[in-house]
């Protein structure tokens, strides 16, 4: 199994990225804000409690996300490997993930950081506004908060995984190709090696 974390601020294009790496490396999309917008969009509890905290910029609990994420890798036991885009976002997380795939016996081979300065995100997302009809697109003061809450909470992540020996930084501004050529030249050397 191969497995790959994309790892990033709100808006960084790890979601963009995302489709394009699954299609070349054969790995599973799990993007636990994917998932959380199918919930809310079914209208389901977990959905409902999601949808209250996700429009205020906030996470949700890491044992609902943890949840859906242990569901997702038992929904798919022949998988190539995994493709973790949004999550992990909190150290709970990051560690609740490796107990995971340490049942599973394997574990997460890299992480990769894209780099994007905070006006650039912020543009960005003004952007997605637009057409994604997200409401923690949309308002200014969400937006904010979202790029706080991913200091406080998400950044430490990146820490963990540095202290694996994991975290390749990948320059996260340019168009689509050339960040995704990047990231390829981060993984190929892995899956030669
Ligand atoms: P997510 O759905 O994970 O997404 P995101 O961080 O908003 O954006 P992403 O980085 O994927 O950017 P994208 O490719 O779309 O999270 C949403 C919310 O769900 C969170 O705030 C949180 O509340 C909750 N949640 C999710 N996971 C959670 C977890 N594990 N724990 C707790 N809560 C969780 O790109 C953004 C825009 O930029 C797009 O419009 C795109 O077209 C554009 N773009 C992309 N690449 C570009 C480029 N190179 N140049 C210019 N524009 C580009």
């Amino acid at each position: 199994m191969f497995n790959l974390v994309l790892f990033g601020p709100p808006g960084s294009g790890k979601g963009t990225q995302s489709e394009k790496l699954i299609e070349k490396y054969g790995l599973i999309h799990l993007s636990t804000g994917d998932l959380l917008r199918k919930e809310m969009k079914a209208g389901t509890p977990l959905g409902n409690e999601a949808k209250s905290l996700i429009e205020k910029g906030q996470l949700v609990p890491d044992e609902v996300v943890v949840g859906m994420i242990s569901s997702a890798l038992d929904a798919n036991p022949d998988a190539k490997g995994f493709l973790f885009d949004g999550f992990p976002r909190t150290i709970a997380q990051a560690e609740a993930l490796d107990k995971l795939l340490t049942l599973k016996k394997t574990a997460i081979h890299a992480v990769l950081f894209l780099m994007v300065n905070e006006e650039e995100l912020i543009n960005r997302l003004v952007g997605r506004a637009k057409t994604s009809g997200r409401l923690d697109d949309a308002d200014p003061e969400i937006q904010r908060n979202r790029q706080a809450v991913y200091k406080n909470e998400t950044l430490p992540v990146a820490g963990y995984y540095q202290n694996q020996d994991k975290v390749s930084r990948v320059e996260g501004e340019g168009t689509i190709d050339e960040i995704f050529d990047r990231i390829c030249s981060n993984i190929d050397p892995l899956l030669e090696a």
